[in-house]
C-alpha cells in the first residue's frame, strides 16, 4: 500500500499544468486527521440505518444545513428577498427549496380548488378558468433561468456582498411545466387590436405588469410545476406566469387575471419601480430582457483556497436572449482571457455551467468571467456599463464580477 500511494503521488505531481484537465489529477490532497481510516469500521456501517419514510418527503443530509437561502440586511420591518446559495450548487438546476424568493407582500397559501384565472379585455369570449381547466390543456416542460432585475444592484457603486449568494443570488434555474400562454389566449379568441397583456397576481401586492403580445404569443408559459413537483407556495402556487429571459418581476406569481388591451397599463411596477434612471434624468422603461451575464461561483467570495496547485474554476452564465455561446475566464483582472468549457446541453434562456482547470501559484489573483451569447452580445465590464448607463440606475446590472484571491487564499469581492 505505502509503495502504491507514493507512486500515485509522484505521478500526480509530475502532471503538467495543461495535462491536468484531461487526467483530473489535482497535485496533492489535504491530509485532514481522521479517526476513520482503513481498516476502521465506523458505527454507521455496523447497525441498521434509519427506516424508510423518515421523513416521507425527503430532505437533505443534516450535514448540508449550511446550504440555505439567505436574506441581505434590510432596512424595513420585513425582508424583501431571499437569495440562492449559488456557491454551494452543482450543475445547472436549482433545487426547489433553494430557489430565491422575491415577494412584494409575503406569499399567500392558496387552496388550488378556490383559485381562479380570469381572462378578459380584448378577447371574443371572456373566460374564468379553474386549476382543473388549466391542467387539461396540452403541457410542456422547459428549463429556464429566472433572474430578478435587482440582482447585483447593490454591486454597482461599491463591492457590497461577501458571497456569490449575496452578489448574484437573485437567480435560479428550474424545469418549469405548464401550458403555453398562447394556447389559453386562443381559447378566448384574441381580438386584432390587442397588442398588450396585463398580468395580475392574487397576493396582497396585486402585482401587475404589462406584457407585449409578441412575448405572450412566443414562449410565455402558464406554469404550475417546477422541477417535477407542483409549484412551491413561494414560487406562485398554484399558478404563475413565466416569461423566459425577461426580468423576474414580469413572471407574475399566484396569477389571477389576464387582460388584453392596446396599450401598457403603466402600473406601479413599470413606472416607479423597474425603470432605470439615465444620466440625462430620463427613466428608461420596459427593459424586458435580462442581458448576458455570468459569475464565478468557485472560488468565490467568502471561500478560502487551502492549498496551491490545481483548482477547477467554475461558474454560471446566462442570457435572456438565448443560448450562451462562450465564457472567457481571466485570472489577472481582465488582461488575458481563456475560454472555459461549457457544460452540455446548452439550453436557450437557461443557466450554463462553465469550468476551467487552473493551477494557483499562491500569488494574488483577480478572477473574472465574461459571457457571450449566441447573438454576439458580450457581458460588459463595470466601467463599460457605467460609460453606457451612468451610475444612477439600480436594476439590470450585468457587469463582470471580480473576485480577488489573496496570497493567503482568501477570496474577496472587489472592483477591478
Ligand atoms: N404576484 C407577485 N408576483 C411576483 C412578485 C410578487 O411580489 N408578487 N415578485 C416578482 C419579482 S420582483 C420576481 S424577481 C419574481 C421572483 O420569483 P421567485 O420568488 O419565484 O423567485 O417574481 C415576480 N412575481
Ligand atoms: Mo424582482
Amino acid at each position: 500500500m505505502p509503495h502504491k500511494t507514493s507512486t500515485r503521488r509522484q505521478w500526480l505531481q509530475s502532471s503538467g499544468a495543461l495535462g491536468l484537465a484531461a487526467t483530473s489529477a489535482v497535485g496533492s490532497f489535504a491530509q485532514e486527521p481522521s479517526n476513520n481510516l482503513p481498516p476502521h469500521v465506523p458505527t454507521w456501517s455496523k447497525g441498521l440505518g434509519k427506516p424508510f419514510l423518515s421523513p416521507a418527503y425527503g430532505v437533505p443530509s443534516p450535514h448540508e444545513q449550511h446550504v440555505k437561502r439567505a436574506l441581505l440586511p434590510h432596512p424595513g420591518p420585513y425582508p424583501t428577498a431571499s437569495r440562492t446559495p449559488l456557491q454551494s450548487l452543482h450543475g445547472t438546476l436549482t433545487p426547489n427549496g433553494l430557489v430565491f424568493e422575491r415577494h412584494h407582500a409575503g406569499f399567500p397559501t392558496i387552496p388550488p380548488d378556490e383559485h381562479r384565472l380570469m381572462l378578459h379585455g380584448m378577447v371574443n369570449r371572456p373566460l374564468i378558468f379553474t386549476m382543473e381547466d388549466i391542467l387539461r390543456f396540452p403541457s410542456e416542460s422547459k428549463t429556464y433561468f429566472l433572474e430578478c432585475s435587482g440582482n447585483s444592484a447593490l454591486e454597482l457603486k461599491k463591492p457590497t456582498g461577501i458571497t456569490a449568494q449575496d452578489t448574484h443570488g437573485l437567480l435560479s434555474c428550474c424545469e418549469w411545466t405548464g401550458v403555453r400562454l398562447s394556447t389559453v389566449l386562443e381559447e378566448a379568441g384574441i381580438q386584432k387590436q390587442a397588442s398588450w397583456l396585463l398580468a395580475e397576481g392574487a397576493d396582497a401586492a396585486s402585482m401587475t405588469r404589462s406584457i407585449p403580445m409578441a412575448k405572450a404569443l412566443d414562449d410565455a408559459l402558464l406554469v404550475y410545476a417546477q422541477n417535477g413537483e407542483m409549484l412551491r407556495p413561494e414560487q406562485g402556487y398554484p399558478l404563475r406566469l413565466f416569461l423566459p429571459g425577461f426580468e423576474g418581476n414580469m413572471s407574475v406569481k399566484w396569477l389571477r387575471r389576464l387582460k388584453l388591451g392596446d396599450a401598457p397599463w403603466q402600473s406601479r411596477e413599470e413606472t416607479s419601480a423597474y425603470t432605470d434612471l439615465m444620466p440625462d434624468g430620463t427613466a428608461l422603461q420596459f427593459t424586458f430582457h435580462m442581458e448576458v451575464k455570468s459569475v464565478i461561483t468557485s472560488p468565490s467570495g467568502g471561500q478560502t483556497l487551502k492549498q496551491t496547485g490545481f483548482h477547477e474554476i467554475q461558474g454560471l452564465a446566462w442570457s435572456g436572449r438565448g443560448k450562451i455561446r462562450k465564457v472567457e475566464v481571466s485570472i489577472d483582472g481582465g488582461k488575458y482571457w481563456q475560454d472555459a468549457v461549457l457544460q452540455e446541453p446548452l439550453q436557450s434562456k437557461a443557466l450554463a455551467r462553465f469550468r476551467l482547470p487552473w493551477q494557483w501559484n499562491g500569488q494574488m489573483a483577480l478572477l473574472q468571467s465574461r459571457a457571450t451569447d449566441e447573438y454576439g452580445h458580450v457581458q460588459p465590464s463595470r466601467q463599460q456599463l457605467i460609460a453606457d448607463k451612468g451610475m444612477n440606475f439600480y436594476y439590470h446590472n450585468n457587469a463582470i464580477q471580480t473576485w480577488q484571491i489573496s496570497a493567503q487564499g482568501e477570496v474577496r469581492n472587489v472592483h477591478a
